[in-house]
């Protein structure tokens, strides 16, 4: 049979396509894990519209928040696999994908918040951005989610030997079920949408979090003790598919980079809003919170969780340096 082509049929198809402008244009997905009105959601909602804007319609974003698309750890590995284009991540679940970004998991790394902004600004933020992209995650752009301290519904924390015996939920890490063991806790790697149901039905005691994912969830609703140990504070992300990002024209990864920096300055002024408007609205409910006096026994007891990670990562010894050493 002869194909040959009528001139007026393929002029009619490049009229189409030029129509589809959609041929080019590309339709992205994005995970998110929060419920609506959260820094992150609306940070998320915010970098969606300003993607469209600076990409003159060409990269579009649908975002499915709540978790509605799976867990983390799933949602991590459909960005990775390029199932989705973009997620929200905290960059504990992705500690044992990367490395280089599982420093920012070890206990007490850093000193505070700013602290945190700073590495991530530095080389040593160059290094964990490099080690992401390489396994399929690029970042582009960081979000605060302050630091995580303990709840439970039995009794305030204040030394090591109140955690003794304790069940206590983590996110899917090694080394947050290795800082549990350290305090004697009996450590249980969960989902975040499964964590209400086991604080109240028993199946743990408590669980860690900060203050925006205390109230949000309502755990402080069946656990309401909240003890300021401060010991994670993990940065998370804007990710994209590496791929997907590497494919892009210089001008529209630029566009893509910009939308994204812009969505992390609102999540960050929203944020500190929110970190305060959740401590005030827990503690109006009755959640009775303590400082805790002395880190130091908490900081001291994280040692063997410091030698497992450098025995298994000794080239990383030097990044864990360098954030130490960024004043
Ligand atoms: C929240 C993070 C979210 C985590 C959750 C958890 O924003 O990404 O999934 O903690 O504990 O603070 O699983």
């Amino acid at each position: 049979m002869n194909y040959k082509i009528s001139k007026p049929l393929l002029g009619a198809v490049a009229a189409l396509s030029v129509l589809c402008g959609a041929a080019t244009a590309a339709d992205w997905r994005g995970w998110n894990i929060h419920v609506d009105g959260y820094p992150n959601t609306v940070a998320m909602d915010k970098f969606a519209e300003l993607l469209a804007d600076k990409t003159g319609g060409e990269i579009t974003l649908q975002m499915f928040h709540g978790g509605t698309l799976g867990s983390q750890p799933d949602a991590v590995e459909q960005v990775r696999a390029g199932a989705l284009e973009i997620g929200n991540f905290n960059l504990g679940p992705i500690g044992p994908i990367v490395a280089e970004a599982n420093v920012v998991s070890l206990p007490f790394v850093f000193k505070d918040v700013p602290h945190m902004f700073r590495v991530l600004e530095s080389d040593g933020g160059a290094a964990i951005a490099a080690g992401m992209a390489a396994k399929g995650l690029t970042p582009l752009a960081w979000y605060d989610a302050g630091a995580r301290s303990f709840y439970n519904g039995e009794k305030a924390i204040n030394t090591p030997a109140d955690v003794q015996g304790m069940k206590v939920r983590v996110m899917n890490n090694d080394l947050f079920t290795g800082m549990i063991s350290q305090l004697g806790g009996n450590p249980s790697p969960m989902a975040f949408a499964e964590v209400y149901q086991a604080l109240k039905t028993g199946v743990v005691d408590g669980a860690e979090n900060n203050w925006p994912s205390y109230e949000s969830t309502g755990h402080f609703e069946v656990a309401g003790y909240y003890s300021l140990s401060q010991h994670l504070i993990i940065p998370e992300c804007i990710c994209v598919n590496t791929d997907t990002f590497n494919a892009l024209s210089p001008e529209m990864q630029a566009a893509v980079t910009e939308a994204a920096q812009e969505s992390a300055v609102l999540q960050r002024e929203l944020w500190a809003a929110r970190e305060a408007a959740s401590r005030e609205a827990v503690e109006a409910a009755g959640v009775v919170v303590n400082e805790i006096a002395d880190k130091a026994p908490f900081q001291e007891a994280m040692g063997p969780v410091y030698e497992a990670y450098f025995e298994t990562n000794p080239s990383l010894r030097s990044l864990v340096e360098l954030i130490q050493a960024t004043e």
